[in-house]
């Protein structure tokens, strides 16, 4: 029985440490991320794919929405506070360019920010 626990703690653990090891290769993709001024984000699976985008402040910013998901979820991109949104065409691409991006960090998510990405501007 005690071995049964400790098994159990174990597995536990194995999957928290599990957990923040596939965690992290997100984080490193983040850090070592480009600068972009032009740039195509898958929209599939729940995701965004790059989920988070650096640009340039002051420099246009091009962004091609690939819409791969058909579910009525992946319809719509919202850019929280830059006043942005766009619908996007199932298999089709939907370019969004924004001119002159202010410094800052904004949430871009699906109308029901479900999708969850993240646009740092600097
Ligand atoms: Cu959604």
């Amino acid at each position: 029985m005690t071995l049964l626990i400790n098994l159990a703690g174990l597995l536990l653990i194995a999957l928290i440490i599990g957990w923040f090891w596939l965690s992290q290769p997100g984080g490193r993709k983040t850090r070592s991320q480009q600068i972009v001024s032009e740039t195509t984000v898958i929209v599939d699976n729940g995701v965004y794919d790059p989920a988070v985008i650096h640009a340039r402040a002051g420099q246009p910013l091009t962004l091609h929405f690939q819409r791969k998901d058909p579910s009525p979820c992946a319809e719509q991109v919202v850019f929280h506070g830059l006043d942005v949104s766009a619908f996007l065409d199932t298999g089709k691409t939907t370019t969004i360019t924004l001119d002159n991006p202010a410094a800052g960090e904004y949430r871009f998510t699906c109308q029901m920010q479900m999708y969850q990405g993240r646009l740092v501007v600097d």
